[in-house]
């Protein structure tokens, strides 16, 4: 049987959107690849047009979900139909996918620019999809923040966990408490005393909104009671050692606390908290709570519930790395598995969990022995790693319906800008994104990894930096 023809982007090529919400998706399809195409690409009405990519909201459409998608293609049209705004979304970066890799390019390529006729309906396993990138042990501007949320939206990743504050830095503004980051912001890893930075919340919030822009939920962290050394160093009260706490830039974790006994401690947990939900439109808000060496059980678990109230006071769910589960947690909390392959004691009702398993989603782990930048103290992870695990069953007893989603962090203790970061993300960026968006039984790695190379030509025009595994046929 003859295949059918391609639908061929051209000067005349019309995009079509109904309402606010899908034009402005279509807006922002258009503005990518209209450098390459050096084509109009004016977005209108739906009309009867043939020679139109038509991107349509259908509230009809429930089996779709928030996310899902069908796009089809045919000779003369097509059509991108979604129940919610993410879905177009998604949709128009199929479609990107399916055009030559030349789209990428900044400057325009005169080539034809085809999609082949076929149809496709698609909707997420996971609806947490997430990447954390730690802006605390080295800073990132703005600018390669929103370089980093360009590669993830693009492989339809939904959440960005912004690890805000460590021991070696304060990174947000909070304006009822000015030192944190006139005294803990000046800090970073290896030393440069001025090194540092933050954002201020006008930052945040022009992160927030180009994040949202692509569908990307911005999660803030603020690490407690332990990784808190900088807002000692600004509030040294705070501390219950005796000795003023000083500027850190070394990589060591599990010695610093607040004071969990003191009353202060709380109310500056308090206006942080709610500064920051303030600012943040996502439902969550990650309270840290990994790594404490230096309190004891009741101690910490008292603390942990005292904070997952002042989150859910501020109009938040809380989320915690997965030490949290010692403390009675109220329904609806999230725990963040990364080290543990079996729990001591069985999840609170309602609880679920996030998965970030070391040994596979850890993107600040070595690749092999020969990487140069990451830490390898879950191993070295390559590509296969991130790709070949199912979420469902990596735990015992936490199966799909305990389960949120999966997230790849990634730790900057040995990154000291976005091109290592790039680096140590691509391609395994795109192999969790799968694992958070296929279904186990339709993902197989044969297939997945010749898929894979066919992206690096997408990097070259994008300068994404990315690793070249031997695992990958390139
Ligand atoms: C463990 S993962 C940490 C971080 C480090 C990371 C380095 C987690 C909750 N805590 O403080 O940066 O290892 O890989």
């Amino acid at each position: 049987m003859a295949e059918r023809a391609p639908f061929v982007i051209t000067a005349q090529t019309a995009l079509e959107a109904d309402g606010d919400e899908a034009t402005r998706v279509a807006s922002l399809f258009a503005s990518r690849i209209r450098p390459a195409t050096g084509f109009p690409l004016v977005v209108s009405a739906p009309s009867l047009a043939t020679n139109s990519i038509r991107l349509l909201l259908r509230p009809d459409r429930t089996d779709l979900g928030e996310e899902g998608y069908e796009l089809s293609v045919h000779p003369d049209s097509v059509r991108i139909v979604a129940h919610g705004a993410a879905g177009l979304y998604y949709g128009a970066q199929t479609l990107r996918q399916l055009l030559p890799a030349e789209i990428e390019s900044d400057i325009r390529v005169g080539r034809p620019w085809g999609i082949p006729s076929l149809t496709i309906r698609d909707v997420p396993r996971f609806a947490w999809r997430g990447a954390m990138l730690d802006v605390a042990r080295h800073f990132f501007t703005v600018d390669e923040v929103k370089q980093y949320i360009d590669i993830l939206a693009m492989y339809k990743m939904n959440r960005l966990h912004l690890h805000l504050a460590d021991d070696q830095g304060w990174r947000i503004e909070i304006r009822s408490r000015p030192l944190l980051t006139e005294r803990g912001a000046v800090t970073e890893v290896a030393g440069r005393p001025s090194g540092g930075g933050f954002y201020t919340q006008q930052d945040y919030a022009e992160i927030v909104r180009y994040a949202q822009e692509r569908f990307v939920t911005v999660v803030p962290e603020i690490d407690m009671p332990g990784h808190i050394n900088a807002a000692l160093v600004a509030y040294p009260e705070l501390a219950c050692s005796r000795r003023p706490p000083a500027p850190y830039t070394g990589i060591d974790v599990g010695w610093s606390a607040i004071c969990v006994d003191s009353a202060g401690s709380y109310a500056l947990i308090d206006d942080v908290v709610r500064e920051i939900a303030a600012i943040t439109p996502g439902s969550w808000f990650h309270m840290g709570g990994d790594e404490v060496q230096t309190l004891t059980p009741a101690q910490y678990t008292g603390f942990v519930q005292r904070v997952q109230e002042i989150v859910a006071r501020h109009g938040k769910t809380p989320v915690g790395w997965e030490e949290i589960i010692e403390a009675p947690l109220q329904p609806g909390t999230i725990a963040q598995l990364w080290r543990v392959d079996s729990l001591r004691h069985p999840l609170a009702p309602g609880v679920r969990m996030l998965m970030s398993p070391g040994r596979h989603t850890y993107l600040d782990m070595k690749y092999d022995a020969s990487t140069e930048p990451g830490l390898h103290w879950a191993g070295y992870v390559d590509v296969r790693d991130t790709y070949d695990w199912d979420p469902a069953t990596y735990l015992r007893g936490v199966g799909e319906d305990r389960i949120v989603g999966v997230e790849a962090p990634i730790w900057s203790e040995t990154l000291r800008n976005i091109s290592a970061v790039e680096y140590l993300a691509v391609p395994r960026i795109p192999a969790l994104a799968e694992v958070g968006w296929s279904a186990q039984g339709s993902r197989a790695w044969e297939d997945f990894r010749s898929r894979l190379a066919a992206q690096a030509p997408r990097w070259r025009f994008l300068g994404i930096n990315y690793y070249r595994s031997s695992q990958i046929p390139w």
